[in-house]
């Protein structure tokens, strides 16, 4: 898969991709992530890319021609699945977005600022809005960055057995069980026995048990869906 990211703040969306699992599917060429400066694609003096709105108003909007410009570029080169705009006026960022998005080749994903975009590049460019909570964040990076993580530890390659997102929280439509490590007593905290009464079958089912509970009182909205 690859992810192309127009942004003004490119610096910022360099750290999240280096490490961890996001190298480990950039290093296997499993993920491919560029990031484009908007400012490199204006055609205005001083690299402008934003200006007043029209009908006055607080704040500044991301001109249009740059982002057209920008967006073009990459098409010109590669068709693209989808042309997403991270906004937080968008529909909600959830796993079954994240898993959909896994099976997809090309993306555009344009990060907004100050006011957010000129609303006719939305009308004429942008196939998909995404916002990744109900909270304003003062740019599109850091939430784009959630995204293609979400998204690209899902590409068949990039996760292995320890790290399966098979029982991932949400990826059944309910939260993980909790989880233990070494030692089996730590300060007098002990596991629960039954993980290790040696029965797998066992085991399952009290996973599944407290998966259930830790839905019911923490996000009794899921087991409706
Ligand atoms: Cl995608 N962008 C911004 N600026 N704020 C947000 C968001 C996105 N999602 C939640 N808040």
């Amino acid at each position: 898969m690859r992810i192309d990211i127009i942004t003004v703040l490119p610096e910022l969306l360099e750290s999240p991709f280096s490490h961890s699992i996001m190298k480990r599917a950039k290093d296997k060429g499993l993920l491919e992530v560029y990031t484009h400066n908007l400012r490199d694609y204006t055609p205005y003096k001083q690299a402008q890319v934003d200006d007043y709105q029209f009908g006055g108003g607080a704040g500044m909007v991301m001109m249009p021609e740059p982002l057209a410009l920008a967006i073009e570029h990459l098409q010109k080169e590669r068709k693209y699945d989808e042309i997403i705009y991270m906004t937080p006026d968008g529909p909600l960022f959830e796993q079954k977005t994240a898993n959909s998005l896994s099976m997809k080749k090309n993306l555009i994903i344009i990060c907004g600022h100050y006011k957010g975009i000129d609303d006719r590049i939305r009308e004429h460019f942008v196939t998909m809005e995404i916002s990744i909570g109900d909270y304003v964040l003062s740019g599109g990076e850091l939430a784009a960055a959630v995204v293609v993580d979400a998204v690209g530890r899902l590409l068949p390659g990039v996760l292995n057995d320890e790290t399966s997102a098979l029982f991932d929280s949400f990826q059944d439509g309910m939260l993980a069980p909790p989880v233990y490590t070494r030692p089996a007593d730590f300060r007098g905290w002990k596991i629960p026995d039954i993980l290790l009464c040696g029965d797998p079958k066992k085991i399952d089912d009290w996973r599944y048990e407290q998966s259930l509970k830790r839905t019911e009182q923490r996000r009794p909205g899921l087991l409706d869906e």
